[in-house]
């Protein structure tokens, strides 16, 4: 079984119900078990056209799916949930992020794994490190932890 990362956001409609109809329908499949998830954070959008607060949190899951099929899960769960595929970084009503997969490395078209901009993100970051302070990045070989101390000295806005 592989320990998997998802970071989960939105800022548009109805936010605690979609974060938590997500998890219901992430649960809801064969080879997926919930570990652990973080609090839920309020932040400011970074990026994008002006638009509302985000709620932000990261889930941490089993499971016996590969990063692809997996991926295809979480752009179905988003889909079914009403989010619209438009102008990059625009307002959604759900957005479903593989943040890292064990300790692999995955570069391939549509996939890379951890997300590109896991180490620049606060609200990735901040409860990433509620929940898994010790985890460490494959490729950056820093813990979540010190990659938010890192952020905290060097705040990044993208
Ligand atoms: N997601 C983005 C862009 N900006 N800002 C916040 N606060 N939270 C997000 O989840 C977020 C964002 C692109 O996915
Ligand atoms: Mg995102
Ligand atoms: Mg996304």
């Amino acid at each position: 079984m592989n320990k998997v990362y998802i970071a989960v956001g939105s800022n548009l409609g109805n936010r605690e119900h979609y974060l938590h109809q997500a998890l219901e329908r992430l649960q809801g499949r064969a080879g997926i078990r919930l570990l652990q998830k973080s609090s839920v954070y309020e932040t400011e959008p970074v990026g994008g056209p002006p638009q509302g607060k985000y709620l932000n949190a990261v889930w941490k899951i089993e499971t016996s799916l590969r990063p692809k099929p997996l991926l295809e899960l979480l752009l179905s769960v988003e889909r079914g949930l009403g989010r619209k595929r438009g102008e990059s970084n625009a307002p959604r009503t759900i957005d479903l992020d593989l943040l890292a997969y064990g300790d692999e490395i995955v570069e391939e078209d549509g996939l890379t794994i951890p997300h590109p901009r896991l180490a620049e993100r606060e609200f990735v970051l901040r409860p990433l490190a509620e929940i898994s302070p010790a985890w460490r990045h494959p490729g950056l070989h820093k813990t979540a932890c010190q990659l938010l101390e890192q952020w905290l000295e060097h705040p990044s806005k993208s």
